[in-house]
Order: C-alpha cells, then sequence, then structure tokens
C-alpha cells in the first residue's frame, strides 16, 4: 500500500456521495466532498514548500476545513501538529521551535503575535479560520481537487501531540501511521462501528480523544459526524436525536445529566455513549443508567499510545474500571521500583505494548528511554490493579498530573512561574475535586520571610504565560508545605487538607 493511513481511513471513501459532516449551520459534506478539500490543502501546504516528514504546527479553530488539513498532512506525508486553541504566544514559541515546524497556521486574529515567532525559528506561516477562511484556504481554493498521494510506511510519522512532562517541558509524542491506524481499527470494531452510525462530535480536534478516537473510528467505519465548534448544552440535547453515538469526557456526562431534558425519551434510539480522558465517577455511571438505560462505556488512553483498553461492547461495563486491554495490546501492573510484575490483584503502575504504542519523544532519547523499555512496553505513569474477572481499574497515578475537564496540566509548569513570584519562597500546585471539571488546580504559595505576596499580581502574571485551563482557580498563602523525611512535597497531604475546597456535588 502507498500510503497506509491515507489508503485506509481517507482514499477508501473517494467519490462517495455518503454524508460525512453534519454542521451546526445545517449543510452536509459528502465523503468526496470532503476528500476534494483534502487534496486542495495537500496542494496548498506542498506550495509552500512542505515535503513529506516536515512538520505542520496548527493552532486553529475546529471547522471542517481543519479537519481537511489533518486529511492534507496525511495524504502529503506532512507530520500533522495541532496545538490547543487556548495556548499562549508563550507556550506556542516552544513547540514551534522545539517541533522545527515548516508551516505554522494560526488564526488570523492571531497572526500578527506569531508571525515574529515563526520569522525567528525559520518557519512559514498561513491562516485558517474558524469560518474556513484564511491565506490558506484561498491558495487551496485555485488548486486542484486531485493530488498524488506521497508515498509513506506504517512505520512513519504521521502526527506530533505534545504532552507536558514532570519537569514542566513539554514533549512531542511522536505518532507513526501504524499506531493510528492500528488503533482505529480496532477501535471500530471493538466498538462495533457501522456506516450508519452517527457520532456527535463536541470533542476539540487538537488531541487524541476528538482526533485521533472519534474522528479516525468514524473515517474507519464510513459513518457521518455532527461536527460541533464545541460542547454546548443546548446544542448537545438538539442535536442528540441525530446521533447514534457520543464520546465524551466524563464533564459531558455530568453536565448532561444535570439538565432535565436529558431524559430517557431523548436517549432511547442511542447505540453508545464512551467516555474518557479522565476518570468516570462511578456514581455518574450509576446516575446515567438510572435516568437513560444506557450504561456508558468507558475506556483508557494516552497521547503516547491512544487507546488501552476498553470495557465490553457486549459484556458487562462494570463502572469504576477501565475494561480490558484491547486485542493486540498487552498490558502489565508492575511493581515501580523492580520492574517485576506483580500477582494478579495487587497495586502497581500500568505498563502497555503494542502497535498503538508511540515511537518516543521527539529528540528526547534520555526521556524516551525513561518511559518505553527495549522490550517495547511503554510506563504509562497510571497506577492500576487487574480483578479477578480481567477488568482494569485505574487507582491513581505515579506522575504529577492534573485532569481538568479532560485536559492534562502539570503541576511543575505552574510551580516554576510561581517560584519566580516576587516575595515567593517555593510553591505547590495540586489537583482537588471540583463538580463540573472532575479536578482544579489549586495553587499554595510560602511566602519569603516576612513578605506578603500579591496573590492577584501571580495571578495576573502566570496568565500571561498560561493556557486559561492551567491557570490555578485559587491561590491560597500558607506557611510551609509538608514533607517527608527525604525532603520530598507530601501532596497527598495537601490534597486532602484541600480536598473540599471547591466543594463537590454529586451527579
Ligand atoms: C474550559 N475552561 C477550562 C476547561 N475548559 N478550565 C479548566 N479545565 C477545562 N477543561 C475554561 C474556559 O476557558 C472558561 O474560562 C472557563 O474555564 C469555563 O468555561 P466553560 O464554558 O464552562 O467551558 P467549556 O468551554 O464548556 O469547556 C469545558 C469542556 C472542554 C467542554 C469540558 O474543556 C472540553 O471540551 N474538554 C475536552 C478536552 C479533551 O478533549 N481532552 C482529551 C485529551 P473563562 O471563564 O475565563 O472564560 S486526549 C486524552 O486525554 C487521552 C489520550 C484520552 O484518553 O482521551
Ligand atoms: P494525555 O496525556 O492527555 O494523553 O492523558 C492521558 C492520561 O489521562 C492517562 O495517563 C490517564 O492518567 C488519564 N486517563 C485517560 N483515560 C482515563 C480513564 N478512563 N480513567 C482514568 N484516567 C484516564
Amino acid at each position: 500500500m502507498a500510503n497506509p493511513l491515507y489508503d485506509t481511513l481517507l482514499g477508501v471513501h473517494q467519490g462517495s456521495d455518503a454524508s460525512f459532516l453534519h454542521l451546526q449551520d445545517g449543510t452536509t459534506w459528502s465523503y468526496d466532498d470532503f476528500l476534494r478539500k483534502v487534496a486542495q490543502f495537500a496542494h496548498a501546504i506542498t506550495a509552500e514548500g512542505v515535503v513529506a516528514g516536515d512538520r505542520i504546527a496548527a493552532q486553529i479553530e475546529k471547522s471542517p476545513e481543519a479537519l481537511a488539513l489533518y486529511g492534507a498532512c496525511v495524504q502529503a506525508g506532512v507530520v500533522f501538529l495541532p496545538l490547543n486553541t487556548g495556548y499562549t504566544v508563550d507556550e506556542l514559541s516552544y513547540f514551534i521551535e522545539n517541533s522545527g515546524a515548516k508551516l505554522v497556521l494560526c488564526d488570523a486574529a492571531n497572526l500578527d503575535e506569531l508571525t515574529p515567532v515563526a520569522a525567528k525559528y525559520g518557519a512559514r506561516i498561513a491562516t485558517l479560520n474558524s469560518d474556513g477562511s484564511g491565506t490558506l484556504s484561498d491558495a487551496a481554493g485555485a488548486m486542484s481537487d486531485q493530488f498524488d498521494t506521497v508515498e509513506r510506511r506504517a512505520d512513519d510519522l504521521a502526527a506530533f501531540l505534545y504532552t507536558s512532562g514532570t519537569t514542566g517541558r513539554s514533549k512531542g509524542a511522536m505518532l507513526t501511521q501504524n499506531n493510528l491506524l492500528s488503533n482505529a481499527q480496532t477501535l471500530a470494531e471493538y466498538w462495533q462501528f457501522t456506516s450508519d452510525d452517527v457520532l456527535l462530535h463536541a470533542l476539540p480536534i487538537f488531541h487524541t480523544h476528538g482526533l485521533f478516537v472519534a474522528t479516525n473510528v468514524v473515517l474507519a467505519s464510513g459513518g457521518a459526524m455532527i461536527f460541533l465548534p464545541k460542547f454546548n448544552l443546548d446544542v448537545m440535547i438538539d442535536r442528540l436525536p441525530q446521533a447514534t453515538t457520543l464520546m465524551g469526557v466524563p464533564t459531558f456526562y455530568t453536565r448532561l445529566l444535570g439538565d432535565e431534558r436529558f431524559t430517557r425519551d431523548l436517549t432511547k434510539h442511542m447505540r453508545l455513549f464512551v467516555s474518557g480522558s479522565a476518570p468516570l465517577l462511578a456514581e455518574t455511571h450509576v446516575a446515567f443508567e438510572a435516568r437513560t438505560g444506557h450504561r456508558i462505556l468507558e475506556r483508557y488512553g494516552m497521547t503516547e499510545t491512544n487507546m488501552n483498553t476498553s470495557n465490553p461492547y457486549d459484556g458487562e461495563r462494570r463502572a469504576g474500571t477501565v475494561g480490558f486491554p484491547l486485542p493486540g495490546i498487552e498490558l502489565k501492573i508492575t511493581d515501580p521500583a523492580t520492574g517485576e510484575t506483580l500477582p494478579q490483584g495487587e497495586i502497581g503502575q500500568i505498563e502497555v505494548r503494542g502497535p498503538n504504542v508511540f515511537k518516543g519523544y521527539w529528540q528526547m532519547p534520555e526521556k524516551t528511554a525513561e518511559e518505553l523499555r527495549a522490550d517495547g512496553f511503554f510506563i504509562t505513569g497510571d497506577l492500576g490493579q487487574i480483578d479477578a474477572d480481567g477488568y482494569v481499574q485505574i487507582v491513581g497515578r505515579d506522575k504529577d498530573l492534573i485532569i481538568s475537564g479532560g485536559y492534562n496540566i502539570y503541576p511543575k509548569e505552574i510551580e516554576l512561574i510561581l517560584d519566580d513570584q516576587p516575595g515567593v519562597l517555593e510553591s505547590a500546585v495540586i489537583g482537588v475535586p471540583h463538580p463540573d471539571f472532575g479536578e482544579t488546580v489549586l495553587g499554595l504559595i510560602v511566602p519569603q520571610k516576612g513578605a506578603t505576596p500579591d496573590l492577584d499580581a501571580i495571578a495576573a502574571q502566570a496568565s500571561t504565560s498560561l493556557a486559561r485551563f492551567k491557570h490555578p482557580r485559587k491561590l491560597l498563602l500558607i506557611d510551609e508545605l509538608p514533607r517527608n523525611t527525604m525532603g520530598k512535597v507530601q501532596k497527598n497531604v495537601l490534597r486532602q487538607t484541600y480536598a473540599d475546597m471547591f466543594q463537590v456535588t454529586s451527579a
């Protein structure tokens, strides 16, 4: 095969009049409409001098054209690097520099700010706006709607997704064509997707969940998507009757349950609700079933691995678990100290191996070696156990990570900024339970002797360099940080102390 990912997920639909995208304005794109746009964009990026293996960094709003850009990268053999639309210029500069992107795509509203950044790192820049307009679209409009697909091998890179690290520096996870393709095919089969499915798509498309799970599964099965710019409760309730499936983070489900229009009747035609990216509380699972009669199917994945486990489609979907390893994927629980496999039922670190596991972190061989073993097992940083029936349960994290509404936040990145502020001796950033986002960010600051740091000024400073979703929802001054005998900050103690800060109510 010339380009496995393109040929299998996209090329097979060439000439098909079947619906692919139902948009909020009532219009529909067929597969053929979409593929012709993909080809035009492939010409447009090639005309910018981008060749196979180069990176394109894209901070663009969700739109059918943004999705076509992803397709264009696949068809042209270019490595697609999607970026959270919330990232600040500071954050973007790092990604552009680190990835060595040849072309940066942004919204016209951000062009002035990003032009010098792109120039500094030798990248070209073009625009693609939320309504599909922009300099790239203008160029594409004049191009042929047929493009000679660039040859790629299964282990050639298809995408970079940055994931933050415990040191505060983001790492570019290198994903191959086969990482994406094998997972899409496995999931489509496991979750029984067909061309009759219509997926209600309200996730962002700059992360694994919305792009490589939701979108690729639909492409693999030839179904359609109701493609919404973002999660909006009224629109979700309005569009649910036209859908057969929904994929979301737990916040989607708690928000739906919080609305009395979300009833058994509204969902009676639905085939499947999938949840992931963050733990789904067992009480949400139970409340959802009581309200709708559907059991949410929870699965577990990571940027570095796509999806690893899933509750069964036909068997029992067990609340509080993430199900079984997917076909072709091995999962073991090991002792963090020795790496030895632990007996069934014991808690340890979760390791996974399979065609889904990424190739390593871009230009970070030491980081890669720390997490990806020579035998192919990837150390996820999650702690779990396997019950007597084989269900995997995630019981915690070995890594210092906060997941807020499905977005990952690494405390170190925020602590580095807080520590730098006037009057601050040291800080600790923790995740505490939050009724809407699952967890949210709390910043604890220890002042220098005799100093009274200005918390408002500190919050303002943090907001200039960090994306909004990473901002501490609250900053508190405390006398000292609890430490163990080794001098390590005991974040578990802090998490217990401040657990009720944002008062969680049950769904
Ligand atoms: C928005 N805000 C947030 C978040 N989202 N703050 C913290 N955490 C968030 N997740 C900010 C907004 O900028 C706004 O700030 C304020 O919080 C309230 O916004 P609101 O309108 O309530 O939020 P929203 O726009 O409705 O978004 C919430 C959301 C969204 C729908 C839950 O965050 C979302 O779509 N999350 C999904 C993320 C995702 O796809 N994760 C998958 C990663 P202000 O008030 O100042 O304006 S992939 C992954 O994790 C792995 C591989 C996996 O297993 O899937
Ligand atoms: P990311 O780095 O964005 O890819 O996030 C991956 C992390 O999200 C995993 O390592 C887990 O900690 C968490 N995660 C994903 N799915 C689940 C789930 N169903 N339950 C609990 N945690 C999850």
